[in-house]
């Protein structure tokens, strides 16, 4: 059983793994909802690239994506779930810092997103650089990073301002168009999906200082090394899927591949899945019930999707961004 206190004798136990398999599920905390990244549809289904990276955990696990249980959770309350054992894994737009580790006990196992945070403003302010602020009330979600660089950013600057706090995304957004702010600020990749959901989104711009580094990525406790394991090579692989132009639409084929980096990447050779607890083809499971790393993003948040954000850094380094994993083999 995963809940109640387990007294862990030196440090990494195997628990967490085992206690999924047994029950059925992965349980994934993510976001109340963010457009593109964890968000509901009408339906009640939970939709988005972080939502993806859960449904891959439980494809690889199961060889089933549905074999998920959501618990959407706010900002305050996403890291004492994950904590306390509420959930397995956090994959909801959550920023790597080193004080999350080392004040937290949790381990961030990669990023699947590099972020930076921006400031939203109505064109009616006509105002073209975060500088130009001095004076601004700034909606903003508690329990961030993103209410602490806005704390250096007007201060290192020497500008005035004053917070509004709001518990979710949603209501920093309502506060917004009521206008108890003049600033919306969020991760990049959220406010995009906030401006789309004002009621005029051509009444607002995003300025172009991005005045943070947000990677973001999911995370899990420090006591069970191997399912740490698990949830970072996941993420490598659909990595290293797309860098060897393995995908849902070509999974077949390179089940045939003669290529060593495919073969090892598909379980033909070697056991590096059964190694980490799961299968051989673990990483096919990924790919065929969910996609590569490509797939994943090009539905979600790409540019042919609502929220048409551009790969930018989150390319490959093959194709001139800082996505790299590291080979399996
Ligand atoms: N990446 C930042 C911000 C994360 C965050 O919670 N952002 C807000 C606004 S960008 C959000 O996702 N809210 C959605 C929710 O509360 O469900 C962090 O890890 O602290």
């Amino acid at each position: 059983m995963l809940f109640g206190s387990i007294a862990v004798s030196g440090g990494a136990t195997a628990q967490t793994l085992k206690a999924v398999k047994e029950r059925g599920a992965v349980v994934c905390g993510v976001s109340q909802g963010i457009v593109g990244f964890s968000d509901k549809t009408d339906k009640g289904e939970w939709t988005g690239f972080d939502t993806d990276f859960c449904r891959a955990l439980a494809a690889a696990i199961f060889n089933d994506p549905a074999k998920v249980t959501f618990v959407p959770l706010s900002a305050s309350d996403r890291f004492g779930a994950l904590r306390s054992k509420q959930i397995d894994v956090l994959s909801r737009n959550s920023t790597w810092t080193m004080g999350r580790e080392t004040e937290l006990d949790l381990a961030f196992a990669g990023v699947t997103f590099y972020d930076g945070q921006g400031l939203m403003v109505r064109h009616a302010r006509k105002v073209s650089s975060g500088l130009e602020l001095d004076g601004s009330k700034v909606c903003v979600q508690s329990g961030t990073t993103t209410e602490l660089n806005l704390r250096d950013f007007f201060q290192f600057n020497g500008m005035k301002y004053e917070i509004v706090p709001a518990a979710s995304m949603d209501e920093a957004r309502k506060a917004y168009e009521a206008r108890r702010c003049d600033v919306l600020t969020a991760d990049a990749s959220a406010l995009h999906g906030e401006r789309l959901d004002t009621a005029n989104p051509n009444d607002h711009e995003i300025l172009p200082e991005i005045i943070s580094k947000e990677p973001l990525g999911p995370v899990v406790r420090q006591d069970d090394f191997q399912w740490f394991t698990v949830v970072k090579w996941i993420n490598f692989a659909m990595l290293n899927a797309e860098e060897l132009g393995v995908g849902t639409e070509t999974i077949d084929e390179a089940l045939k591949s003669a290529r060593p980096d495919v073969r090892r990447l598909v379980g033909n050779e070697g056991n590096f899945g059964e190694q980490i607890g799961l299968t051989k083809d673990w990483a096919v499971r990924v790919v065929r019930l969910v996609g590569n790393y490509a797939d994943v993003y090009d539905r979600n948040v790409g540019v042919k999707s609502k929220l048409a954000i551009p790969r930018g850094i989150n390319q490959l380094w093959t194709n001139g961004g800082i996505l790299y994993a590291p080979p399996i083999r």
